[in-house]
């Protein structure tokens, strides 16, 4: 059984990083499997970083657009293998599907691109030298998530083309770590909390292999231990609890033992904040209290790295959420790395955690369809559409398996901007709601992403959700250059909203206009940052109409990368942030917003 704990260090546990300079190859008539790459070695590889995508990173356009099988392989040294020990090789993801080699030999592998990777390495790893070896593959189908088409060239090669406004970035993203654990392990864990007053409740539960025992301690900041228990599963009591609070963050060390024969067999330490989320008819509360929620729909996107994870990138981002006075995020339009999470569990950021359910919805121009509110069906003629509910599900359970323990997390989003207008998309997306909620053993809330289209006269999802997410354009697909005839449109939907949606909370997930960090006009005209000023004060004067709208995340938090197209100047350029990460004009009406509120 693999772990699904994040890698750490301690007296028993060992994770080593892998991360560095890779060999490399790309194979676009898919012959590396058949020729024994794995076993052989690739042969003239070239380098290639890891973590990070290889798109942006070469002079070509078809190293920059390739698409198809891709091969990664590194050296990996053990120095002992003692018999009570495992070895877990760990990839943070490898985008969008995978298969890991040790030695030649097949030793796991992953659909899907945005969740870990996790292999158990012990029956292949031998002392000293060994190769690991990963065959990658970055093609887009009806049945992944998210959704795209391969299109032929007529030289023969191959194009991705997501349904999704997003480059399709690939590559292993993400840390890669080797780790030994004890043969008998914690597994894992999951938390839940209760507040009293002046007091919380803390319900646990520890997976564990083997009969030893189970002890835990919950240590306060200063590391006094606060509470302890003994079980796989109890309740911790502690009188007033430094609550987790939205930008103001406590987190508590819990640590859990094993323990076999008097001896603690292994170990394992985690941040833990003690905090409740619900829903309370129109209103969303955290730790009993109406939150408001102000921020971003965001990407894992910038220069050179792609879709790669690096710690100055989200430092640097966080600092930036952290000025403009921002309290959350969304990970649109798929799970980011852990370590955006164990920053935001720091940092008191609230997160809407995202499944990569976008794109179902067939159109290459998505954005405008959606913009204009003209997308069409898609489940009534999707290929395989059980096959694509089962990755769709798969995602769900990976994620919030993943990401259960961490506070920062508030709410689960299964959709993105999907066809949900048809009797045919509610079957496709009930089940999968129910799985998020079934999974989850905080039962936090349950959303899903909706645009235009999504109306209230057609959508026939939105009751399926805890609180609503609208991704609304008014003022820029819609009726773009007319923020006064975009108003009335704006409010005459949201009456109707009004009327349909009684007590159920809303929150825009996206609103924004692409704004050239360069131009400036008067009188505004699109593209301008005078207009995303205008416009942003627009939507604010909307939004404070509707008592039921609690939260705003702008699109985007940054500007980033997508494919090529006449909409898109290098990408979409929505961001409040430059892809550098300087403030546009915008930024500060937000900010200036945002610390009042
Ligand atoms: N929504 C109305 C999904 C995002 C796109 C965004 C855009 C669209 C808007 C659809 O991934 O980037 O076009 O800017």
């Amino acid at each position: 059984m693999i772990s699904e704990l994040y890698p750490v260090n301690n007296e028993i546990r060992r994770a080593q990083l892998l991360d560095g300079l890779w060999r490399f190859r790309f194979d676009p008539r898919s012959e590396g499997k058949e020729a024994g790459w794995a076993e052989s070695g690739l042969p003239d590889p070239i380098s290639m970083p890891v973590p990070g995508s290889f798109a942006d990173l070469f002079t070509e356009a078809w190293q920059r657009d390739y698409c198809g099988d891709f091969w990664y392989e590194t050296d990996v040294y053990i120095q002992d293998v003692q018999p009570d020990q495992q070895f877990f090789i760990r990839f943070g993801s490898v985008t969008h599907r995978c298969c890991v080699y040790i030695n030649g030999q097949l030793a796991g592998g992953h659909e899907g691109g945005f969740l870990p990777v996790v292999v158990n390495a012990g029956p292949y790893l031998r002392r000293g030298r060994n190769r690991l070896t990963v065959l990658a593959n970055n093609e887009l189908n009806e049945t992944s998530i998210p959704c795209g088409a391969v299109r032929m060239k007529a030289d023969g090669s191959r194009m991705a083309q997501g349904y999704f406004d997003f480059f399709n970035y690939a590559g292993i993203h993400r840390s890669v770590w080797l780790e030994s654990i004890p043969a008998q392990a914690i597994r894992d864990y999951s938390v839940t909390y209760s507040l009293g007053d002046r007091c919380a409740e803390i319900a646990y539960e520890v997976e564990a292999d083997g009969d030893g025992s189970i002890l835990v301690e919950l240590a306060d900041r200063e590391g006094t231990v606060v509470a302890s228990g003994e079980g796989r599963q109890g309740i911790l009591r502690i009188a007033d609890p430094h609550l987790w609070q939205v930008r103001n963050a406590y987190l508590y060390t819990f640590t859990i033992r094993l323990i076999r024969s008097g001896k603690t067999a292994d170990r394992y330490d985690a941040p833990m904040g003690i905090r409740t989320v619900s829903i309370d008819g129109d209103r969303i509360l955290l730790n009993g209290q109406p939150v408001y929620l102000k921020g971003f729909g965001k990407h894992e996107d910038s220069e050179m790295l792609g879709r790669g994870f690096n710690y100055a990138v989200a430092k640097r981002d966080y600092e930036c959420m952290k000025w403009i006075g921002a309290n959350c995020f969304r990970t649109s339009h798929y799970p980011y790395a852990d370590e955006w999470y164990r920053m935001a569990d720091q940092e008191g950021f609230l997160i809407i955690d995202e499944v990569p359910g976008v794109g179902l919805m067939r159109s290459f121009a998505n954005f405008a369809a959606a913009g204009a509110g003209k997308s069409n069906g898609f489940f009534g003629d999707c290929p395989d559409v059980d096959l694509l509910q089962k990755n769709h599900r798969a995602a769900i359970e990976e994620m919030i398996r993943r990401d259960k323990n961490h506070p920062s997390v508030i709410a689960w989003s299964v959709i993105n901007e999907a066809e949900t207008t048809t009797q045919a998309a509610f079957e496709y997306f009930a089940p999968l709601f129910e799985a998020a909620r079934e999974m989850d053993p905080e039962h936090r809330p349950v959303t899903g992403v909706l645009e235009k289209t999504s109306s209230p006269d057609r959508c026939r999802c939105w009751p399926l959700m805890d609180f609503i997410c609208l991704n609304r354009y008014y003022g820029w697909y819609i009726s773009g250059g007319d923020l006064q005839e975009a108003r009335r449109q704006f409010e005459e939907e949201m009456d109707q909203w009004a009327e349909k949606a009684q007590h159920v909370p809303f929150v825009f997930t996206e609103f924004g206009t692409d704004t050239l960090d360069s131009l400036h006009k008067l009188p505004s005209v699109m593209w301008s940052q005078e207009y995303q000023q205008e416009y942003m004060e627009m939507n604010f004067s909307v939004f404070d109409r509707y008592p039921f709208i609690r939260g705003e995340l702008a699109w985007n938090f940054a500007d980033f990368q997508t494919g090529q197209g006449i909409m898109r100047v290098n990408g979409n350029k929505k961001g409040l942030f430059s892809r550098n990460r300087q403030p546009k004009e915008a930024a500060w009406a937000m900010k200036h917003r945002w610390e009042k509120r």
